[in-house]
């Protein structure tokens, strides 16, 4: 027996160095992925891309062999010579090799013969490890144990992809039983662009593609917060998509056709709905799991068909890296995220000297570049600037989605509207008492009957609070300190803003956030033309969930508005949340000044919600309008009727739509039964006590520093401070 096949704790004793803890630990990761696996299963090939779980095992210990115990471990002898024919990849410096669609061909050696192998190479790594292993070796290492763990997927890859040829639908593992979750309402989160820097700096392990670091200049742009589900992808279905070459590339569209796909990889339709194999066997398809198993061509015309596009890589890594990566979930552990980038060096980039080489560059050709990492990806192999490869075709890897647009060049609404305004109206309308959310209301037509509103005699809210503003901004100003920048929450047609604006000229900057670009647009355009030296920065977000500024007012002491109590819209209870996250938002040394209603008799406060010539009513039944638009709804909205109502225990007048008669109602191919007199309970206005939203905003970690009130009837302005 040689050295070489000594037992590892015979030859190193105490050897107990961090590098060989981690040698070992993913040495014996590959072997538990592979123990469930019958001799018979290691050994079949399915495919040309896939490759034998007998083959990854005995290819990942050539790589040790070959570049690090054969070079670097004196007196090590090669195991087997002929297994460098057999278990080289594609390293054409190291010469012939099995040809690769023929890897399942190799019958010998054995199973029990490549665990020898592999045990044969890890009491060398071993012995080589125990010494004190020079820079070339560790940074060899780091790649010997990257690359394993890269074949840690491929065994996973290739099991399934050979198991899903079987009519027996094996499952690699037994499911764990968990329970299905509704998919989660998707958002579009905003990122600002500018210059951005992406890949690897020096100090930690990365890829040789990931380097040199270097600067891109991002255009403003958006991402979706979760990845495309499988819901969506049966919506693409059911919408032709695999039919229709108005959203397939050129080369995809062929591709399509000649294989006749019509779903993702491993999906087949049953009687009772659709199928999918996965590593736990034949599961039905669970509408809220990311959708996997489909390639670049199809990422691409799903994006296209959805109004979308891929995003590019640098735009995916400047997300990640921002801070709580912008709020953006499922960026790593679930499904590979195609982009749009396709797979090329980065400027400066040079492949390193021998087969070394070999290992990235030369496939900078025809793939396109994923990102994130998937369920089958080892713990913590990954990060923000790792780039994994496939060409456009494939669709074996754990491949999907996420969707990306246009930031500020885009006209149109934001789309994730559309899926989270069904998702909420289905549950509002499922719950009981059926409720809608109120920020529902704002349409077009929603904002301006909101505006018809604010004129009406009975709606005193507007009048009054415009009136003390005007009379307290000189107080106000006196508090804002130079240069500070003014961060106004739904800012709307930015009307109140310029009594601000006018009182305090020591304004440097005016950012108002909205989720309406258009009124946005407008907004800022009215307000750059009346105040030439702010600098306005606009953003395009729900107020409530902003989690940046934008970049313009970095650094200046931010001061939050917040008026028209709208803060009364929000739940006590959200509205700390609120207040809380606005601090959060706002920085180091803000202040903010809000509106809100007073609580006061209801001889006052029911007019002003259900007035004379019905304004408030048109408004509060245009959301039963906007939902027969918006999502098929057949609201007959005849049959139901607004309703005022003071609640004096929880200090809020109640909006609600009240049926007129017993009926059923769908939308969006859900029904809704209604009995005669039952609400929709749409809105809720709290009317504050002092003492009640003093307690609410400390309890968010604002104090109250200021607060004035109006003459009768009564509406007050705070102003907070931290
Ligand atoms: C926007 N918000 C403060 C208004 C309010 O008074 O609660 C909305 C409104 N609802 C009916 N009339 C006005």
């Amino acid at each position: 027996m040689s050295p070489d096949d000594l037992h590892a704790s015979e030859t190193v004793g105490a050897a107990s160095g961090r590098d060989l803890e981690r040698y070992r630990s993913v040495r014996r990761r590959t072997e538990s992925l592979a123990a469930p696996l019958s001799a018979e299963d290691q050994a079949a090939q399915s495919m040309p891309d896939a490759s034998p779980t007998k083959w990854h095992r005995a290819h990942t210990s050539w790589f040790f062999e070959t570049f690090l115990l054969t070079p670097y471990l004196a007196g090590y002898r090669v195991f087997d010579p002929a297994f460098g024919y057999l278990f080289n990849s594609y390293y054409e410096s190291l010469g012939p090799r099995q040809p690769r669609p023929a890897r399942g061909l190799l019958t010998r050696p054995s199973g029990t013969e490549v665990a020898a192998y592999r045990q044969h190479v890890d009491a060398a790594m071993e012995r080589l490890l125990s010494g004190a292993p020079s820079d070339v070796i560790r940074e060899r290492l780091d790649l010997g144990l990257a690359h394993e763990e890269q074949h840690q997927e491929l065994i996973l890859m290739d099991i399934l992809h050979l198991f899903a040829q079987s009519p027996l639908d094996p499952a690699y593992q037994a499911a764990t039983p968990g329970r299905r979750a509704p998919a989660e309402p998707e958002r579009f989160v905003t990122f600002d662009g500018g210059l951005a820097e992406v890949g690897a700096g020096q100090g930690s392990f990365a890829f040789d593609n990931e380097r040199p670091r270097h600067k891109v200049h991002l255009a403003p742009y958006r991402l979706s917060d979760r990845l495309v589900t499988n819901g969506d992808w049966l919506a693409f279905i059911e919408a032709g998509g695999y039919a229709r070459p108005e959203f397939w590339l050129s080369d995809g569209w062929a591709v399509v056709s000649e294989e006749g796909w019509t779903a993702p990889l491993y999906w087949r339709r049953e009687d009772i709905g659709w199928s999918v194999m996965t590593l736990n066997g034949r599961l039905p398809v669970d509408p809220a799991e990311p959708v996997v198993h489909v390639s670049y061509y199809e990422a691409a015309a799903y994006a296209a068909w959805a109004g979308k596009r891929l995003p590019t890589e640098a735009e995916w890594e400047a997300a990640a890296r921002a801070p709580g990566a912008g709020g953006l979930r499922q960026l790593n552990g679930h499904v590979w995220q195609w982009t749009s980038s396709a797979y090329a060096a980065y400027p400066g980039f040079k492949p390193g000297p021998g087969a070394l080489g070999e290992y990235n560059g030369k496939f900078m050709i025809n793939q396109m570049v994923l990102r994130g990492g998937c369920s089958a990806t080892p713990p913590s192999h990954t990060r923000a600037t790792y780039r994994n490869f496939f060409a456009p075709g494939k669709r074996w890897a754990f491949s999907g989605l996420r969707l990306a647009d246009d930031g500020a060049s885009d006209d149109r609404e934001p789309a994730s509207v559309d899926s989270a305004f069904l998702d909420d109206v289905v549950a509002g309308l499922s719950a009981k008492p059926k409720t809608l959310p109120s920020k529902y209301f704002y349409d077009a037509e929603g904002s301006r009957l909101f505006e018809a509103i604010c004129d009406l005699p009975e709606y005193y809210l507007t009048r009054t609070e415009t009136a003390l503003l005007r009379a307290i901004a000189p107080e106000i100003a006196a508090r804002i300190p130079n240069g500070a920048a003014l961060v106004e929450f739904g800012s709307g047609a930015s009307t109140k803003t310029r009594i601000i604006l006018d009182a305090a000229p020591q304004l440097s900057a005016y950012a108002p956030i909205d989720i309406s670009k258009s009124a946005l647009d407008e907004a800022t355009a009215a307000i750059e033309a009346d105040y030439p030296n702010l600098k306005v920065a606009p953003l395009v977000d729900d107020f409530t969930r902003a989690l940046r500024l934008p970049q313009a007012v970095a650094g200046a002491v931010a001061v939050g508005f917040f008026p028209g109590s709208t803060i009364g819209n929000f739940p006590p209870a959200e509205a700390e949340d609120f207040l809380r996250r606005a601090g959060e938002l706002l920085g180091e040394g803000a202040m903010m000044v809000v509106g809100a209603d007073v609580a006061k008799g209801a001889d006052v406060l029911i007019p002003a919600y259900d007035d004379a010539q019905g304004v408030t009513a048109a408004f509060n039944l245009n959301v039963l309008a906007r939902i027969n638009r918006e999502l098929g709804g057949d609201f007959d909205l005849a049959a139901f009727g607004h309703r005022a109502v003071w609640n004096d225990q929880e200090s809020r007048v109640e909006m609600h739509l009240a049926s007129q008669r017993a009926q059923v109602v769908t939308v969006g191919g859900h029904r809704f039964d209604f009995a005669a007199g039952e609400t929709i309970h749409t809105e809720n206005s709290y009317k504050y006590r002092p003492e009640a939203f003093e307690a609410i905003a400390g309890r968010a970690g604002w104090s109250v520093s200021r607060r004035w009130e109006s003459v009768a009837p009564a509406f007050g302005v705070y102003v907070l401070t931290r």
